[in-house]
């Protein structure tokens, strides 16, 4: 029988059920009221100042960040810089998640950058993308990262879908191909530039057999960065939670206060925001 290692070489993802326990998530709760309370505050006192997000960003260096809905300036679509931020996310469950990164891939690694998504009813689509395109300015070219589930990932509320096995399909495609610690994986062609930057392009995705990955709260899905996903919006009426933790290899370094220091200078860059539901996303490139 195959074992998680070999299948998450093979499938690019794994999920690990109910890889957080109830006090993981009851700090998980109590954080993230605090986190997505200081988000909102954030949105309202921009929207007092008349302030642009990226000019607050270029004075404060130790603030959540946070990027509104595409259609309202005043909801949180998602926040970053929670390990930075929050003081038991960073001692009880980072370290929990690293260690499962390393023991599936027998590699030490490093907090890289982490978010979390609101995904509020009518909203947080997120089209088809691998997510090491957003990643190409820093030097690590593998990523493993962990999605935690503050609520329950259902078809209703726009869970996230994997291929079942897109190496092969996407085989005959030249892609060029980048070394990792798992081999070497393609990078596929996608748009560059304009609203669908970073989207992976309509005939690739068309090649590729998608699987709904639904997720209980609790759960942990680990997945690369290669790996293609996107999720459909949320048609329920309760927002679904979902924090996002990437880790680099160790032996690539530390960049986790350099991409947030880069993200801080250049907000309005689409590197920031491929294929999200956001106005940023939106910017041209
Ligand atoms: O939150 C989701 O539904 C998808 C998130 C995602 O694909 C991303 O943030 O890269």
């Amino acid at each position: 029988m195959a074992n998680n290692s070999d299948i998450f070489k093979k499938q690019g993802y794994i999920v690990l059920p109910q890889g957080l326990n109830q006090d993981d998530m009851k700090t998980l709760e109590s954080s993230s009221q605090a986190l997505s309370q200081r988000a909102g505050e954030l949105l309202a006192e921009l929207a007092e100042s008349g302030e642009s997000l990226s000019d607050y960003y270029k004075r404060h260096d130790d603030e959540l960040i946070v990027v509104p809905e595409i259609d309202d300036p005043l909801k949180v679509c998602r926040y970053e810089y929670i390990d930075g931020y929050s003081e038991a996310i960073n001692t009880q469950i980072v370290p929990k998640l690293k260690q499962y990164i390393e023991e599936l891939t027998g590699s030490k690694f490093l907090l890289f950058k982490d978010k979390c998504n609101a995904k509020n009813p009518g909203g947080g689509a997120f089209d088809p993308h691998q997510d090491v395109i957003a990643y190409d300015q820093f030097k690590p070219a593998y990523h493993v990262t962990a999605a935690i589930f503050l609520d329950d990932a259902t078809v209703e509320n726009g869970c996230l879908h994997f291929p079942e096995n897109y190496l092969e399909d996407v085989a005959e495609l030249d892609s060029p191909l980048t070394e990792t610690p798992i081999g070497k994986l393609p990078v596929l062609e996608s748009y560059d530039g304009g609203p669908d930057n970073g989207n992976i392009c309509q005939e690739i995705c068309d090649k590729i057999r998608w699987n709904l990955v639904p997720a209980k709260r609790g759960d942990v899905v680990l997945f690369d960065s290669y790996v293609p996903h996107y999720s459909e919006k949320n048609n329920s009426d309760k927002t679904r939670r979902a924090m996002f933790f990437t880790f680099n290899a160790a032996a690539d370094g530390n960049y986790y206060q350099d991409y947030y220091a880069m993200k801080r200078n250049e907000f309005d860059n689409p590197k920031f925001h491929v294929a999200t539901p956001t106005a940023h996303a939106k910017l041209e490139g």
